[in-house]
């Protein structure tokens, strides 16, 4: 996967580098005179190190970083105006974010544009995987008050544009929503997570159904005793069909306690016709959560 992140702040993302010496993985930078790439030197940053570090150093990912600066027309490198209709802060200028658009999603194969802003679609896990089927992705990392809204509009009439959120708060930018959305992406490509089974185990779906929409239960490893705490004996009794179901429960209390709107959501599932293990409550489960104080009617489950 091919990924270009558009920004003001290409160090946000680890320590930069155009070497192509540092990267004998990657192709060569094209010397273009204005307009080098930068690239993470491996070992630092979110997109250097652990799994995302590891697949970019065998090439399985490449990450390009562009300074958006590079794009502005006058001395000073502007990349922000006032806000039409007037209000606070400042507004990144449209030209300077299509010139360097059209620069970096223009060339080469298509690209999915994606865009964080607070206003987004909410990222999801589903999105996650989508993301993960894509070819190539370009990030545009809005900064002030945001980007001029004919940016998106303009692009989309040459690619898929996505403008998502990746939660109900207000960050400063768009850097960190990046390495967030990039650490759900690249941990499901094929060979970066060790044993492709853990995310075929993931909450929240993406990887098989068994725990679609529910939240990970509790984990544990030795010692079997810690300051007084044991270990659930189910664990480790060696019935993995008990340690299953066990795994499940605790997932379903841990789900109706902390997130029961995803409860609600499995319930609507399951009257719509989902099954135990693709999203659905089997009865034992809807056992479980009655147990858990969560209402179960039968109403509800009428199907
Ligand atoms: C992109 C500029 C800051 C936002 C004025 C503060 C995502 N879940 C999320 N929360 N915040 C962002 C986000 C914030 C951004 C930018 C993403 C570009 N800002 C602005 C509007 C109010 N300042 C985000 N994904």
């Amino acid at each position: 996967m091919l990924v270009d992140i558009i920004t003001i702040f290409p160090d946000y993302f680890g320590t930069t580098s155009t070497a192509d010496a540092d990267f004998p993985a990657q192709r060569p930078v094209p010397s273009a005179p204005f307009r080098p790439h930068l690239r993470v030197r491996h070992g630092s940053g979110p997109l250097g190190v652990s799994l995302i570090g590891k697949a970019a150093a065998r090439g399985d990912l490449e990450f390009r970083l562009h300074d958006l600066r590079r794009w502005a027309t006058d001395v000073h490198h502007t990349v922000d105006d006032a806000p039409f209709g007037g209000g606070p802060g400042m507004v990144m200028k449209p030209d300077v974010w299509g010139a360097a658009l059209d620069d970096v999603a223009g060339d080469e194969e298509p690209a999915r544009l994606i865009v964080p802003t607070p206003s987004g679609a909410p990222f999801t896990q589903d999105l996650a995987a989508a993301y993960a089927a894509e070819r190539r992705l370009v990030f545009a990392c809005g900064r002030y008050e945001g980007i001029d809204s004919r940016v998106v509009a303009d692009a989309r009439s040459a690619m898929t544009v996505d403008e998502v959120s990746i939660g109900d708060y207000v960050l400063a930018g768009g850097e960190a929503a990046v390495c967030v959305i990039l650490e759900a992406v690249c941990r499901l490509l094929p060979g970066v997570l060790g044993n492709e089974q853990s995310a075929a185990d993931d909450s929240f779906g993406g990887g098989s159904e068994a725990m679609r929409g529910l939240l990970e239960g509790p984990v544990y490893t030795r010692p079997r005793s810690w300051r007084g705490h044991e270990v659930p004996p189910v664990l480790l009794s060696g019935d993995h069909q008990a340690i299953a179901r066990w795994r499940r429960d605790e997932a379903l209390r841990r789900t109706a306690a902390v997130r029961p709107d995803l409860v609600s959501r499995m319930i609507g599932d399951t009257a719509g016709g989902a099954a135990e293990g693709a999203g659905g409550l089997s009865a034992r489960d809807r056992a479980v959560l009655a147990e858990a104080g969560f209402p179960v009617d039968g109403e509800s489950m009428a199907h």
